[in-house]
C-alpha cells in the first residue's frame, strides 16, 4: 500500500504522480526547488520557492489546475490576484493554449509580476479597490465565463502540496514549517501534504505548522492571538508585502485547522522585519526573496524557533523590484575605481 503511493519518479512536481490525483499534465519543471541551509539561525532551511519557472509556488499548483481545465475543455481560464498567481496563471495557459484572464487590484501588484502576465499574453484587468474585491468579482461572474484558477480550486493545492514531500525526501519531517499567508491556500496545502506523509507511515512526526502575516493585514493572526474563533475580516488591508496585502482569505477555515491540529501558531511580523529579512537573506544567504517570501523567515527569526524550522520563501526577490533601495558609487576614470578597490 505505501510503495502504491510513495513511489517518486522523475523530477519537479510529476516526481509524486502516485499520491496526485492526476498522473501527467502540463509541466514547465515547477518544482524540485532547492533547500539551502540558512546562514540566519541554528536548525533553519529555507526552501526557496522563487527558483520556479515563474518565481513563485504558485507554478506546482498551476501545473495541475491547466491540465484539469484542457481536459474539460475549457477555452479560458481566468484568477483574482496580487500578482503572482497571474504571472504563473498566464505562463501556464500560454503553455496549453488557453486564454487568460487576470483581475487585478491597481496599483498594488508589483511590477515584475505584471510584466509577466503581460509578456504571456493576459488579458490584463484592472479592478479600483483590492484583491478581496477582485476575488469577489471572480467568484460570482468569472466562474459562468471561464475555468477559475484561484485556490479554491483544488487542484491547485494539490500541486502545492507536494513542497511537503520535497522537504520531506530530503531533510524528513522538520519540526516546523513557517508559510506566508496571504489567501490561505499554500499553508492548508502543504499540511495536506505532510499529513499524507504521515498516513503512509513515512512521517511519525507531523510539523507543526507557522502561519505568517503582515500586522497590517492579519486577519487570521490577530484572531489567533485573541483566541477567536473566526478570523478578523478587514476591508483595507495595509503592507509593503503586496503578494499577501488580503483581508478576507477564502481558505481560511482550512488554515486555521492546519495550524490548530499541528499544534503550530499564527504570529505577525511588521513591514520593518519583513524588509530586515529580506536584506539578512539576501546578503548573508545569498536568497532573493520579494517581501511575502522574506516574511517567513523574519516569523522564524523572531520566534527563534528550537529545532528544525524550514521557511518557505514563497517568490523571488526580482518580482518586486521597486522595494530594494539602490546606492551605487561613480567613478570618473581608472584611478578612481583602483583607489576605491585598495580601500
Ligand atoms: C509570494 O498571487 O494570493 O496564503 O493572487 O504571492 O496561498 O494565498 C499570492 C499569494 C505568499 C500567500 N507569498 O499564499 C496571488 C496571491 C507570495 C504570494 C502568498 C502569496 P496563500
Amino acid at each position: 500500500m505505501r510503495d502504491k503511493y510513495w513511489s517518486p519518479k522523475g523530477r519537479g512536481v510529476w516526481r509524486y504522480a502516485s499520491m496526485l490525483p492526476l498522473k501527467s499534465g502540463v509541466s514547465l519543471g515547477e518544482g524540485g526547488t532547492p533547500l539551502v541551509k540558512s546562514n540566519l539561525g541554528e536548525g533553519l532551511y529555507i526552501k526557496f520557492e522563487g527558483a520556479n519557472p515563474t518565481g513563485s509556488f504558485k507554478d506546482r499548483g498551476m501545473a495541475l489546475g491547466v491540465t484539469v481545465a484542457r481536459e474539460s475543455n475549457a477555452s479560458k481560464v481566468v484568477v483574482a490576484s496580487t500578482g503572482n498567481t497571474a504571472a504563473s496563471a498566464a505562463a501556464y495557459a500560454a503553455r496549453a493554449g488557453l486564454r487568460c484572464y487576470v483581475v487585478l487590484p491597481r496599483g498594488n501588484v508589483a511590477r515584475g509580476k505584471l510584466v509577466q502576465a503581460a509578456l504571456h499574453g493576459a488579458e490584463l484587468v484592472m479592478i479600483n479597490g483590492l484583491f478581496d474585491k477582485a476575488l469577489e468579482y471572480v467568484v460570482t461572474h468569472g466562474t459562468r465565463y471561464a475555468y477559475p484558477l484561484n485556490s479554491f480550486n483544488p487542484w491547485r493545492l494539490e500541486g502545492q502540496k507536494t513542497l511537503a514531500f520535497e522537504v520531506f525526501e530530503e531533510l524528513g519531517c522538520p519540526d516546523y514549517v513557517v508559510v506566508p499567508v496571504g489567501n490561505a491556500g499554500n499553508i492548508s496545502a502543504i499540511w495536506k501534504g505532510f499529513k499524507e506523509l504521515a498516513e503512509l507511515g513515512l512521517c511519525r512526526r507531523l510539523p507543526k505548522m507557522v502561519g505568517v502575516q503582515a500586522e497590517g493585514a492579519a486577519p487570521l493572526a490577530k484572531a489567533w492571538e485573541r483566541g477567536a474563533p473566526q478570523p478578523f475580516f478587514i476591508d483595507e488591508p495595509e503592507t509593503v508585502a503586496t503578494a499577501i496585502k488580503i483581508g478576507k482569505p477564502i481558505n481560511w477555515p482550512k488554515a486555521l485547522a492546519a495550524v490548530k491540529e499541528s499544534g503550530g501558531l499564527f504570529v505577525t511580523v511588521s513591514d520593518v522585519e519583513i524588509l530586515r529579512a529580506q536584506k539578512l537573506l539576501a546578503s548573508r544567504d545569498g536568497i532573493g526573496a520579494e517581501p511575502a517570501g522574506a516574511a517567513s523567515v523574519a516569523a522564524a527569526l523572531k520566534l527563534k524557533l528550537s529545532g528544525t524550522a524550514v521557511a518557505v520563501v514563497t517568490g523571488h526577490a526580482l518580482k518586486d523590484p521597486d522595494v530594494v533601495e539602490i546606492s551605487a558609487r561613480e567613478v570618473r576614470n581608472a584611478e578612481e575605481l583602483v583607489e576605491l578597490l585598495e580601500r
